[in-house]
């Protein structure tokens, strides 16, 4: 606690100082008028002195005994009737103070200066000062509003306990560990409460609990696979989330597409390696590819391939803050008129960021996500964070550098063993994502 004198000519000014130095809450404990010589002149001028204090000499309610719902009744009451009792001068000790001129600031100095023509108080020091009608008025409205806002907030904490409380020690656990793999409290707790209100056949076997619990986290994915039709896929992202290896990948791994046919177009010719690193997964598989320079060639070139089965449109990587580059790739989206527009997202992302950048590429009809470098992550619990954000449809992940093995469709089971089980999920890590 820090108690201090203050002296100005004027009481908003002391008032001003007080709230200054030490906080709104400051505590007014004594105020006086005082005459005082000046520096070069005999002549005595009046100075306003205010002693005040910071807020924490009143000890906290004692936790365990109160009965909140009363005493917190009660301690409204108190503020309300001491409300009453104030005239509009002592409503807002501080702010009024900060307004020099207001109705408040003119009331309250009138107040100071009526108790102080009457002369300083029999004891002036502080402890006089906390008997003066100065405490009484101010500071009992304060201190009981002090005393209501630590029962509010003992009152909060111990509901909050008391939900985690009510959750059997399974679930908590399960909390504890979604916490511990990056999983966001709110998240966390919302899945663990709806997993408490729902009837598990045994609440005290740890293997039921968590099948559970893994089918509750299942359910907050939202993925599916390419359809069959979807002729036309284009890739777009940030750069380097590994939109251009992802695209080989999808070209040449058989478990994709198949035997469907396939043909690549580059658009990236921002960079001459862009366009022969995929030039040279194409000749590997043995496949056609074009480079596109500008947006209008698109048409031809898709016209040309139209009996093949799968073009897949890789695009040059664009930074969240190159709003220019983004529209320009809104262009190129535009003439492709793609059946599928998939955004790679790198799964190590902050959630912030992954927010902005489906805002910022939503210049194009995105309608699916790929996440990219799994393999990269040490705990998966802030995809549940991200499946919550992100209103669109999951559908490949990718798990590595290596074309065209490092890829694989999204699958509920996995990607709730990555957010709830960190041993699971480093064993995945360890066999390469051998799922
Ligand atoms: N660990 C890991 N690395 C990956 C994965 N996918 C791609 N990479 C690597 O990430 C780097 C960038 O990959 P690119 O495919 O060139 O990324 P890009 O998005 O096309 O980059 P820009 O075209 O420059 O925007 C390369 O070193 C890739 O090998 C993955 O799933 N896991
Ligand atoms: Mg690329």
């Amino acid at each position: 606690m820090i108690i201090k004198k203050f002296i100005a000519p004027t009481m908003n000014e002391a008032l001003r100082q007080v709230r200054a130095e030490l906080g709104e809450e400051a505590v007014i404990l004594q105020s006086r008028k005082i005459e005082k010589k000046g520096a070069l002149s005999l002549k005595k001028h009046v100075m306003f002195e205010v002693t005040a204090s910071t807020p924490d000499r009143y000890p906290a309610p004692p936790k365990e005994k109160v009965n909140f719902d009363d005493s917190i009744k009660e301690a409204l009451a108190r503020a309300a009737d001491k409300l009453r009792e104030t005239s509009e001068e002592t409503k807002d000790v501080t702010k009024s103070a900060g307004k020099p001129g207001s109705k408040e600031a003119k009331g309250l100095s009138q107040h100071f200066t009526k108790t102080s023509e009457t002369g300083p108080p029999e004891n002036s020091n502080i402890e006089g000062g906390l008997k003066s009608d100065n405490y009484s008025v101010v500071d009992h409205l304060q201190n009981d509003l002090h005393e209501l806002k630590n029962r509010v907030a003992d009152l909060a904490s111990k509901v909050a306990t008391g939900t985690k409380n009510d959750i059997p020690r399974l679930l908590r656990n399960e909390l504890n560990n979604l916490m511990e793999n990056g999983t966001s409290e709110a998240i966390a707790t919302e899945i663990i409460e709806q997993c408490a209100a729902s009837e598990i056949e045994n609440k005290h076997n740890p293997e039921i609990v968590h099948a559970y619990f893994l089918k509750t986290l299942e359910e907050r994915f939202k993925i599916r696979s390419i359809a069959k039709s979807a002729k036309v896929i284009a890739m777009i992202g940030p750069t380097g989330v590994g939109k251009t290896t992802t695209v080989a990948k999808l070209a040449t791994n058989r478990k994709i597409f198949g035997n469907d046919r396939v043909v690549l177009i580059s658009t990236d010719t921002y960079r001459v390696a862009a366009v022969e690193q995929l030039k040279t997964f194409a000749s590997i598989a043995g496949l056609p590819i074009e480079v596109i320079y500008r947006p209008e060639e698109l048409r031809d070139v898709i016209e040309k391939y139209k009996d093949r089965d799968r073009i897949l449109i890789d695009t040059a990587g664009r930074s969240l803050n190159d709003q220019d580059a983004i529209s320009e790739l809104g262009v190129f989206i535009e003439h492709a008129e793609p059946d599928e527009v998939l955004l790679g997202l790198s799964a190590g992302n902050r959630l912030e960021d992954q927010k902005q950048i489906l805002k910022k590429f939503s210049v194009a009809p995105i309608s699916g996500i790929i996440l990219t470098k799994i393999d990269e992550i040490s705990s998966g619990g802030h995809l549940l964070d991200l499946a919550d954000v992100l209103p669109l449809d999951w559908i490949y992940m990718t798990t590595g550098q290596n074309v065209p093995d490092d890829i694989m469709a999204t699958d509920r089971g996995l990607l709730a063993e990555l957010a709830g089980s960190r041993a699971r999920f480093d064993n995945l890590r360890l066999e390469n994502f051998d799922y």
